[in-house]
């Protein structure tokens, strides 16, 4: 049954909050966020791309599809061991989570998925949480994750429906939704999001962020990433997203969907320190953490230590260290 919440939300009732004052809105936002989580944390994923490159969807954003040339070189996928050394030096740098991407345009049943499942498992030993986006799957197979200890699944919706067919052309709006229910269904945490900055109306926006929070239960996880332009892409002219735009976005995301974490995704390589703070203000609590995202370029975490410890705010993982030495 969709919740009151769910079904209640227009489209136009988003679009007057998009609209607001910026910093009414932004006020707005972090008495949410305060109300729902303690704002000195924000929680820390790393991404390892597992697998690389020569993807056979046609993301006009993305560097790893086979339709684009670009710098991105095609690699297998990667051995557990070499996986599982990743996800602990990540651990070290305070991650307390740990992301697998592969350039997939689904899962198949196979060895490389039973390699994928064995990843999982050695990740969760390590005590990090577990996300895999690896495309679409069946019932079957998002058991099987679940079984092997996986925590969450991304899987982003990208845009509104109206703007998605100019961007991808080789599987549908509803393909994707179908994905997320699947993933909700076999009991595990959904992690969805999208890319703005890809040329889209505010509309295409708010259109976004009314889907998102119309998703019942909304995603535990909403990554928004601000396009990283590549060279080679057919995006690769794209102007980069102006921050105040992000800051709105975050800021509707963050009343919208009180409860879950609002990851600020890719793009931060190209936001001043000043943008990202308003965007911790206006209610992200998650961002990802190291030098690479899956292919392109990340702050790095020296960087992002140094910014957080400005702002006052906390890496989780150690939040929670913190709070048991304080018993
Ligand atoms: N193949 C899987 C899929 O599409 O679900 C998983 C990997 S895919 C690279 C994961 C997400 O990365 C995409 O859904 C998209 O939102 C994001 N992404 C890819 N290229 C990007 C770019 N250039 N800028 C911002 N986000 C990007
Ligand atoms: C998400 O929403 N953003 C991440 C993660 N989920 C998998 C990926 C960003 C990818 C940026 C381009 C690249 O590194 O290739
Ligand atoms: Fe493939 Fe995912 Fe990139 Fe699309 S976003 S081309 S599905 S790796």
């Amino acid at each position: 049954m969709p919740t009151a919440h769910a079904t209640a939300l227009t489209v136009d009732h988003v679009a007057s909050l998009y609209a607001r004052p910026l910093l009414d809105l932004v006020h707005e936002a972090a008495r949410v966020h305060r109300e729902h989580h303690d704002p000195r944390n924000v929680q820390c994923a790393s991404l390892l791309s597992v697998k690389t490159g020569a993807c056979p969807e046609d993301c006009s954003y993305c560097p790893q599809s086979a339709h684009h040339t670009t710098s991105v070189e095609r690699e297998a996928l990667m051995d557990v061991a070499d996986v599982t050394s990743e996800a602990r030096a990540a651990k070290e740098r305070g991650a307390d989570r740990f992301c697998l991407g592969a350039a997939w345009r689904g899962i198949r049943d196979g060895e490389g998925f039973d390699q994928l499942l064995d990843m999982v498992r050695e990740v969760k030993s390590l005590g990090l949480q577990t996300c895999v986006t690896a495309g679409m799957l069946d019932a079957g197979q998002a058991e099987r994750l679940r079984e092997a200890g996986l925590d969450y699944y991304n899987h982003n919706l990208d845009t509104s429906r109206e703007f998605y067919d100019e961007i991808i052309t080789t599987r549908t709006y509803d393909d994707r939704l179908e994905t997320l229910r699947t993933v909700r269904d076999a009991g595990l945490s959904v992690c969805c999001g999208g890319i703005l900055g890809m040329g889209e109306s505010s509309d295409d926006r708010i259109a976004l962020l009314h889907t998102l929070a119309t998703l019942d239960p909304a995603p535990e996880s909403v990554p928004l990433n601000a396009l990283i332009p590549v060279e080679g892409t057919p995006l690769e002219n794209r102007p980069r997203l102006p921050w105040d735009e992000l800051v709105r976005a975050v800021a509707t995301a963050r009343i919208l969907m009180p409860q879950s974490r609002v990851r600020l995704s890719a793009g931060r390589d190209a936001l001043s320190d000043e943008a990202q703070a308003l965007c911790f203000l206006a209610g992200a609590n998650s961002i990802f953490l190291g030098d690479t995202l899956l292919t392109a370029a990340n702050p790095g975490p020296n960087k992002d230590a140094a910014l957080l410890a400005k702002l006052g705010l906390r890496f989780e993982a150690e939040a929670s260290r913190d709070d048991r030495d304080d018993r």
